[in-house]
């Protein structure tokens, strides 16, 4: 687990592609990698820091050119296993990258009320496709998104990391997920 400045924690980190994120239900459910690369600190974990319906979350995406974009979601928590790791958002979300996640303004793309879906484990608004196994990365996929911040990293081709803003993952160079309690 990594605490960056003002208190925010990292559920999430990518720095390079020596991290598969393309894992199994149980990897996303007990977390992978390494606080010093890249990492995700587990569902159950997620599940735990935000069960109190009270924390934000920071979306940064810092691009090869060194500029930094970010999105923040007023409130944000993770249901536990039983009820399939369901996401829930809400905003104001402000910030540079464009809400992707909440209100994409197509409600198949939108993911809130989602659940999470692996390849393992197919909980996606995608019918008897899996959008984790079409798209890469365990998410909470709808049908089936336009951000997913847990894709195939380049040169791997990450289709919609943040569309339209990222389709392709090319120009990433480093992600994180922050959560932090009102
Ligand atoms: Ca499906």
């Amino acid at each position: 687990m990594e605490t960056v400045d003002g208190g925010w924690t990292a559920i999430q980190k990518r720095v390079n592609g020596s991290e598969s994120f393309d894992r199994n239900w149980s990897e996303y459910k007990n977390g992978f990698g390494a606080a010093e690369h890249s990492y995700w600190i587990g569902n159950d974990v997620i599940h735990h820091l935000t069960k109190e319906n009270n924390s934000s979350l920071y979306v940064s995406i810092t691009l090869q050119n060194g500029r930094t974009l970010y999105e923040m979601y007023d409130r944000f928590s993770v249901s536990n296993e039983t009820g399939k790791y369901q996401l829930f958002l809400a905003g104001p979300a402000t910030g540079t990258l464009g809400d992707r996640m909440l209100n994409t303004g197509r409600s198949d793309k939108n993911l809130s009320g989602m659940y999470f879906t692996t390849q393992d484990r197919d909980n996606d608004g995608n019918g008897g496709a899996n959008c984790a196994v079409n798209w890469g990365g365990g998410w909470w996929f709808n049908y089936c998104h336009e951000a997913n911040l847990n894709g195939p990293w380049y040169p791997a081709v990450w289709r919609k990391a943040w569309s339209p803003t990222l389709q392709d993952g090319s120009s990433v160079r480093k992600t994180m997920m922050l959560i932090k309690r009102h």
